[in-house]
């Protein structure tokens, strides 16, 4: 059995910050699980561009609001906007284009499938990379 906490995580590799999001990453890739596991905060006020084109995300907001905007092919808005608040869950199953936006701290449960090896940080087109191995 894996055993761990939010609060060994924070200030180690496995925490990983940008300008609009912290992400804590509780389950790796390396725990073997089939999928990671993350606690990760959406700054308030931030709008963030993002596109899982290699990965299946569910998003369950347990603190904070915001929005989530869907997006075309081609990152054009189709003005499909879903309010996030506590107790919403959204899930990128057809791979989404999205901008996702806090207007307050919004604290999220992250579940990626394949799991993300734990440095991931979106890459120009909003991508996370894909390993070797996945
Ligand atoms: C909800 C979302 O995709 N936020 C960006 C960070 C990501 N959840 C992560 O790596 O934890």
């Amino acid at each position: 059995m894996i055993v761990k906490r939010l609060e060994d995580i924070i200030g180690t590799d496995q925490e990983v910050s940008t300008d609009n999001w912290i992400s804590r990453r509780l389950l790796l890739k390396k725990d073997g699980m089939g999928f990671s596991l993350h606690d990760t905060v959406i700054k308030k006020g931030t709008e963030t561009f993002i596109w899982y084109k290699n990965h299946l995300e569910a998003v369950y907001c347990i603190e904070g609001e915001g929005e989530v905007e869907v997006l075309d092919d081609n990152g054009e808005k189709t003005g499909e906007i879903y309010p996030l608040k506590p107790g919403t869950v959204y899930a990128l199953n057809g791979h989404e284009k999205h901008l996702l936006r806090a207007t307050a701290d919004m604290r999220m449960v992250c579940v990626f499938n394949p799991p993300v090896t734990g440095q991931e940080v979106h890459d120009e087109n909003g991508v996370y990379p894909l390993t070797e191995e996945d």
